[in-house]
C-alpha cells in the first residue's frame, strides 16, 4: 500500500511513522507513506496556497491551482483508489472505513486547513471526505495520521498473531474484555479466578460475557 499525504505542514506528521508498528510496516516495505508540500505548487514568489473567500466572510480558502497541481502531478504517476479530503464535515471515521480501506493499494490524503479548500477541488478530484469525530482541529494532518494508523495496521503482514486485529475493540461490534497479567494478586486485588481455571471453553464463554457486559455499560449503541 501506498499513501501520499499532501500537507502545507507535513513536519507534522513525520513522528508516527518513526516509531513501533507504523515504522516496522515501512522497514518491511509494506506500506510506503510519501508526505507533499503544498506549498511547492504555491503562487507567485510568496508561493501562495491560500487566498480570501469570495462572500465575504471570515477566515482565508486553500486555493484551487496549487491543490489541483499538487493532485494532478500525483495521478500522472499512478492511479489512486481514493482521494481523500480530511475534514470536520466528512463522514465520521469508524472500523468499516478502516477494513474498507485497508484493502486498497493508492491512496492520496488532502490535509485541509483554514476554512477548508475551494469548493471545485472537492467536485473535481475528491472521491472521500473522512472526519475523525465531532469536534474541530486546527488542521487534517493529526486527523491523517489517526486514519492513517487505523488502516496501516490492518494491512496483511503488518501485525503479528499476538497483536492479532482480529480480537480488537469495534471489529466485532463489542469492546474488548477485561485482561490481567502477573501478580495474580496486588494490594488486596485479585486476578477472577476463572482465567486460571485452565478450561478454555469456560474462559472463552466467560470474556464474552463480559464483553457484552461492558459494552451495554459503555458503549449501547454499537450493539447490534
Ligand atoms: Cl479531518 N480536520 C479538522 N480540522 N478537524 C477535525 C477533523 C478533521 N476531524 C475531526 N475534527
Amino acid at each position: 500500500m501506498r499513501i501520499d499525504i499532501i500537507s502545507v505542514l507535513p513536519e507534522l506528521m513525520e513522528s508516527p511513522f518513526k516509531a513501533s508498528i507504523l515504522k516496522r510496516a515501512v522497514d518491511k516495505g509494506v506500506v510506503e507513506v510519501h508526505f507533499h508540500q503544498l506549498r511547492d505548487f504555491g503562487l507567485g514568489k510568496h508561493r501562495q496556497v491560500d487566498d480570501e473567500p469570495y462572500g465575504g466572510s471570515a477566515g482565508m480558502v486553500m486555493m484551487i491551482e496549487p491543490l489541483d497541481h499538487c493532485i494532478s502531478e500525483l495521478k500522472s504517476q499512478r492511479n489512486y483508489d481514493e482521494v481523500i479530503y480530511l475534514t470536520p464535515d466528512g463522514e465520521t471515521l469508524n472500523q468499516k472505513i478502516a477494513n474498507t480501506l485497508s484493502l486498497k493499494n493508492n491512496l492520496i490524503f488532502l490535509c485541509g486547513h483554514y476554512k477548508g479548500i475551494d469548493q471545485r477541488v472537492r467536485e473535481m478530484h475528491i472521491t472521500k471526505e473522512i472526519s475523525i469525530g465531532d469536534y474541530v482541529l486546527t488542521g487534517g494532518e493529526l486527523a491523517a495520521c489517526v486514519l492513517a494508523d487505523s488502516i496501516i495496521r490492518l494491512v496483511p503482514g503488518v501485525l503479528n498473531d499476538e497483536q492479532s486485529a482480529l480480537t480488537d475493540s469495534f471489529q466485532d461490534n463489542l469492546l474488548s474484555p477485561p485482561i490481567y497479567t502477573r501478580p495474580f494478586e496486588y494490594k488486596g486485588m485479585k486476578v477472577p479466578e476463572i482465567l486460571l481455571s485452565g478450561n478454555s471453553r469456560k474462559i472463552e464463554d466467560w470474556l464474552h460475557e463480559q464483553a457484552v457486559k461492558i459494552t451495554e455499560e459503555k458503549r449501547p449503541d454499537i450493539l447490534r
